[in-house]
């Protein structure tokens, strides 16, 4: 705690050097409080939000540290999004900044403890737990004091929804039901268009298209200098035999994601016979020239990850990623209020090109599919730190109901303002102020994501457009924790990268693959399998009791 005061009282002399000291709009550091103001606000009509002038928190507030994850930065305390989220719920709200070089685990290795934090991957539960951070939430006190949330809950959450922050049998959390979409295929329109080619539906199709894309000049330069696809395909060719074998956005396959069976049964997709059928044929296309040989660099060169810059630079003609990185809310692709951050990007590099986007090619025996992300998601959990005062436990289960019962709260907590952070558009909502800007004014702080109450509310043209434009999805799977995982997951990790990547570039035959598969078994990929099997299956057991 005292880390956390002396923040305070720098804070505050920074705000009275650049604010010309404001002290009245500060109530709680003045003690010039109005004691009526919080209780006013705390019964959060729905027009709190915008009646009147907030004042923030009454004097005796408790502080409420928020980390969001990986990209939290400090908020400005006199930023109106702030002092509206105090008043309303009584607290005098505190970030850290958190990114790339200034991680979260850093700091609590340092001993500092936010109140609420967002957990990255369930899988780093049990350390959190053993580290004495994370605080149990009994299912049953968010059904009692979040009561719309756990409505939600039960209206919109999977079959494993309460398994994803379970750990030893009890709940270390809140996670949010998300309304997610699986990847969509962007293909160079302007390609397909120039060699008379359609939207291909099956993975003969898509065969003739790279190969089009290859041979005839798609680019129109004179020059043999395109290829089909890179990585970023290679789950939507395992999806059309079954697997879900990802990438995502980085170069390297995702092996410590394991695949959900539809039995609920979690098996390792790297090891099943149908990925040698995929390698075969990805080492065919790539020995045809369909895949670019660099895939091994990864088709992202730097700045966000999911540009594709194999893709912008006329390279590849086809890439993966979610419908929103290229368009908002429809297949427009003139005007610019409908562009995601890529599609900025390759219109900005390449003015004359435009993409069309495809369902994932049907394989063999029909199966079809492309990476989809967690249906249960933004695993937020309080931490030994808020538990030392009830009422932050209290106004984080109110901050949590209010997300889900006033969509006037979770779109000033997700968008701000409107025409300061937001403005309308066809397409929904449009920010126009992002990053850690945003983040400075308290925006995208204390939200829960993109939850499925608040994606039908808020973005609907969004949802109905991702919908549209995906097919099968191959959901992530938050699988349970079990010790053999963390103790052999990166030698399986650089066993199977390696082993994929020379058999798909032609450096190891076709059967070099029942090789790995006895060397991953061996290496601890057959006792993880059975052990996260046998987690599951407990889990299930109780959460079924
Ligand atoms: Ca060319």
């Amino acid at each position: 705690m005292r880390k956390f005061k002396k923040l305070l009282s720098l804070s505050l002399v920074g705000i009275m050097l650049l604010s010309g000291c404001q002290g009245g709009d500060k109530p709680k550091k003045t003690d010039e409080s109005k004691s009526e103001a919080p209780s006013e606000s705390v019964q959060g009509s729905q027009e709190s939000n915008t009646d009147k002038e907030p004042t923030g928190p009454s004097a005796d507030a408790p502080m409420m540290t928020w980390i969001v994850g990986n990209t939290s930065a400090e908020v400005d305390d006199d930023a109106e999004v702030v002092k509206m989220i105090e008043s309303r719920f009584n607290i005098d709200l505190k970030t850290w900044r958190v990114d790339d070089t200034n991680t979260l685990s850093v700091r609590l290795a340092g001993g500092e403890m936010p109140d609420v934090m967002v957990v990255g991957n369930s899988s780093e539960i049990p350390n959190l737990v053993k580290g004495g951070v994370l605080h149990e939430m009994p299912i049953e006190d968010l059904k009692e004091k979040a009561p719309n949330y756990y409505k939600a809950t039960e209206e919109y959450g999977e079959s494993l929804f309460w398994s994803s922050m379970l750990y030893e049998g009890k709940n270390y959390g809140a996670p949010q039901p998300m309304q997610n979409v699986p990847m969509a295929m962007f293909y160079r329109k302007d390609w397909l268009d120039k060699l008379n080619l359609e939207l291909p539906t099956t993975i003969e199709e898509l065969e003739n298209v790279l190969e089009a894309f290859v041979t005839q000049d798609p680019d129109g330069d004179g020059q043999n200098n395109t290829y089909g696809m890179a990585e970023r395909t290679f789950n939507a060719i395992f999806g059309a035999y079954g697997l879900r074998c990802v990438t995502g956005g980085s170069k390297a396959f995702k092996v410590e994601e394991m695949q959900l069976g539809d039995d609920n049964i979690p098996f390792f997709p790297w090891i099943r016979p149908e990925a040698k059928e995929v390698l075969t044929l990805l080492a065919n296309w790539y020995n045809r020239g369909l895949i670019d040989p660099e895939f091994v660099t990864g088709e992202n060169t730097g700045g966000y990850t999911w540009l594709s810059h194999s893709f912008m630079n006329n390279k590849i003609g086809l890439t993966c990623a979610q419908p929103y990185h290229y368009l908002v809310a429809g297949t427009d692709t003139t005007d610019s209020d409908n562009y995601g951050i890529c599609m900025t990007e390759l219109k900005g590099v390449n003015p004359d090109a435009d993409i069309a986007i495809g369902l994932p090619p049907k394989g063999p025996k029909g199966q079809s599919g492309t990476e989809a992300w967690n249906k249960s998601g933004r695993l937020t959990a309080l931490t030994t730190q808020a538990f030392k005062d009830e009422r932050v436990v209290n106004a984080f289960y109110a901050m949590l109901d209010a997300y889900y019962s006033d969509m006037d709260y979770a779109r000033l907590a997700n968008y701000g303002i409107e025409d300061v952070h937001w403005k309308k558009s066809p397409y929904g909502p449009v920010r126009i102020m992002e990053g850690t800007q945003l983040r400075e004014q308290g925006v995208l702080q204390v939200d829960f994501g993109s939850t499925v109450p608040f994606s039908m509310n808020i973005t609907p043209e969004k949802v109905k457009f991702g919908e549209e434009v995906t097919g099968n999805g191959y959901w992530r799977y938050n699988a349970p924790a079990v010790p053999e995982f963390a103790e052999n997951i990166d030698t399986l990790k650089s066993l199977t990268n390696q082993a994929f990547f020379d058999i798909i570039s032609n450096q190891k035959p076709i059967d070099y693959f029942d090789e790995f598969v006895e060397e991953f078994k061996n290496a601890g990929g057959e006792s993880i399998e059975k052990a996260v099997q046998e987690e599951q299956a407990r889990i299930l057991a109780e959460l079924n009791q």
